[in-house]
């Protein structure tokens, strides 16, 4: 953080007005008495259009604190230290992202997730990989967190000790640099983890705070009895109530530290604007190591309000926005992705083009697992109709698993209106996807098993709970129904990488000191080489068949214009086990039918729709009419 002139500072504070105008003369003032180089007009056309927004939105959370413009001088000198060490290449890729803002929306992208270590060993490992991630279409490749982070206690990385190192165990950070951009040579966006809502206990701030440390003791909420954190937790959800009940953590000198996730993750205290502008360095440095889009981890716990639940609170999205505003200034090409797990109404208060362009789409996610348990569209079909529009100028990013647990976060009123009961149901799903009830197909594994409110979430991998390698004729058939859905529903699809080959859950975590409390790791597979070899090798194999089929649908999104964007039309099937849905883009439509039972399944759609029509995913004409049969989880792209 660099300082501003004594001089400047008490000029801003002489007035006691404090607006844009100011602040940005006073900047480019500090410049000149620093002898510097004209600053260039592209940062300075950029700062003077978003500095209002950035002042009005940090003055809305931090309105009391004393030194504010002195704040704002320090937030300007850190943005323009930022852009002046964008490599060109980025710059370059500002200005082409400039011209084309919402290049994501294109049905060309489609996304992939891996464990650098577990898929590839190390970064270099990554950079091998890269023939095959365009051989098999990605544009986007979120690669977990890869920063510096304890042995033992890592949460597989999102307890982060340093932002500005790699992991040695995965190369360093000129390998990250290089193979940023290889991908981006390759049209691959590279995804990095944005983990801002705390850090490990062994990050330098933790423990400068924890030995008291004047510039760090307000970096943490630490408590020195449990006053506080007993108020606070009459309100608070627990969210790892395996590791530790409630939302704080003891320290070895008896206080108290806010911890959400485990022990070793403490929550950092944005009630105190230095940390906002940590956190905000940090942002700036790692999207100039290459990254296009920041995961941006956990963020509804962000902000801490006595007396609230402590989630979603409206500081995180002011806090969010301010962010985002400071990447328009300093790297304006970078996007951000919401990783709000919660009520649907509160996932979509993230996404807007100033907040959030991007998000997880979970409640997509959920209801894809219900539908496979029920054979029942109706929630699905809801969402879609519902809950899928978003701003035009920020899409979903669609996914069947991801590295962590599924969680059943649909909303209970929407449940209601099929006289579905969310507890139940929830109940119900758990038991089918931990495979308890009777006709089950799926081998899931419980996840942080409240039994105090009968909380649970589900563990394991695509292939496991479709009951891959059981005595079960469809398992390919349910994972190809469920990539079909987020082919073809809008927004960026996202593939856990090992599931394009049916990779099992794996129990060998519990082996593992770092792991064997946290079932997620039954998903977090290492790669399997011998299914990618028996996916080319053997067409017949059922590796092969799910491999070329999720393939083949990547290929022939690529070429539907019809699926770009996110804009969608619900259609009634009259059937409850067949979602219908059409997507139009200009003068390109196309209607998506998909069975979800392992049962053929007549429909019946509006006589608007009889005529005859070209599937493209078989390629063969279809006429549609009265009692149309369609297969057993079979589904068409019709145009
Ligand atoms: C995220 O998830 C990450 O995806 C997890 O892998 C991390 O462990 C965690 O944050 C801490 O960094 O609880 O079970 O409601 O569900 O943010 C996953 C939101 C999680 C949370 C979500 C969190």
């Amino acid at each position: 953080m660099l300082s501003v002139d004594k001089a400047i500072a008490k000029l801003i504070q002489k007035n006691n007005e404090f607006d844009a105008d100011k602040a940005l003369a006073a900047f480019i003032q500090t410049q000149k008495n620093l002898g510097a180089n004209s600053v260039p007009r592209e940062f300075l056309a950029r700062l003077k259009a978003q500095l209002p927004t950035l002042i009005q939105q940090l003055g809305n959370v931090y309105v009391d604190y004393p030194a504010f413009e002195l704040y704002i001088q320090n937030l300007i000198a850190t943005m323009y230290a930022s852009y002046n060490e964008r490599p060109s290449a980025l710059k370059a890729l500002d200005q082409k992202r400039a011209k084309n803002p919402t290049w994501f929306q294109s049905q060309k992208m489609v996304g992939g997730v891996c464990y650098v270590d577990l898929y590839a060993k190390n970064l270099s490992g990554i950079r091998a990989q890269i023939p095959y991630f365009k051989s098999l279409g990605l544009t986007y490749l979120h690669l977990m967190p890869l920063f510096k982070a304890p042995p033992l206690h890592n949460d597989g990385g999102y307890a982060v000790s340093s932002y500005r190192e790699v992991n040695p165990q995965l190369g360093s950070m000129v390998d990250l640099n290089i193979l940023a951009d290889e991908l981006r040579e390759a049209g691959i966006s590279l995804v990095l983890d944005f983990i801002f809502n705390h850090t490990s206990n062994e990050h330098e701030w933790a423990q400068k705070c924890f030995a008291g440390d004047v510039d760090f003791q307000d970096f943490y909420l630490i408590y020195p009895d449990r006053t506080i954190p007993d108020l606070f937790e009459k309100n608070v959800r627990e969210i790892f109530p395996e590791e530790h009940p409630g939302a704080f953590s003891q320290l070895e000198d008896g206080r108290w530290v806010w911890t959400t996730f485990h022990s070793y993750q403490w929550d950092l205290n944005y009630a105190n604007p230095n940390v906002f502008l940590a956190m905000a360095c940090e942002m700036l440095f790692i999207a100039n190591q290459g990254a296009e889009v920041l995961r941006m981890d956990a963020v509804a716990f962000l902000w801490k309000k006595m007396g609230s639940d402590c989630e979603n609170l409206p500081e995180v999205h002011t806090l969010i926005q301010a962010f985002n505003t400071i990447a328009k200034i300093a790297a304006p090409s970078l996007l951000f992705k919401s990783e709000a797990i919660v009520h649907p109404d509160d996932v979509i208060k993230y996404i807007a083009k100033g907040e959030c362009q991007l998000s997880y789409n979970p409640l997509q996610m959920a209801l894809l697992w219900s539908t496979l348990a029920t054979r029942e569209v109706n929630l699905l079909n809801q969402a879609l109709s519902e809950r899928n529009t978003i701003a035009a100028d920020c899409s979903w990013v669609n996914y069947v698993r991801s590295h962590d647990d599924i969680g059943w976060t649909f909303s209970d009123e929407d449940a209601e209106k099929f006289a579905i009961n969310g507890y139940m149901h929830r109940e119900f799903l758990n038991n089918f996807y931990l495979g308890r009830f009777p006709g089950s197909f799926a081998q899931g594994v419980p996840f942080q098993e409240n039994l105090k409110n009968g909380d649970c979430r589900i563990s394991g991998t695509t292939a496991s709970l479709v009951g891959l390698g059981q005595q079960d004729n469809f398992a390919i058939e349910r994972i190809l129904a469920l990539y079909n859905i987020v082919m073809t529903t809008g927004g960026i699809p996202l593939i856990y990488l090992g599931d394009e080959v049916g990779m099992l859950n794996d129990l060998g975590y519990v082996n593992d000191e770092a792991k064997a409390a946290d079932s997620r790791w039954v998903h977090r597979v290492a790669k399997n080489p011998l299914l990618y070899k028996e996916a080319q090798a053997d067409k017949n194999s059922a590796t092969a068949k799910l491999f070329n089929g999720l393939k083949h649908l990547i290929t022939l999104r690529k070429k539907t214009k019809a699926l770009a964007g996110g804009l969608l039309k619900t259609i009634n099937t009259r059937n409850a086990s067949v979602i219908a849905y059409s997507r139009v883009v200009e003068d390109e439509s196309v209607l998506v039918i998909a069975n979800f039972s392992e049962n053929p399944q007549r429909i019946n759609l509006d006589d608007s729709y009889s005529r005859e029509m070209l599937d493209l995913v078989t390629n063969k004409h279809v006429v549609i009419q009265q009692n149309l049969t369609i297969a057993p989880y079979h589904f068409m792209w019709l145009k």
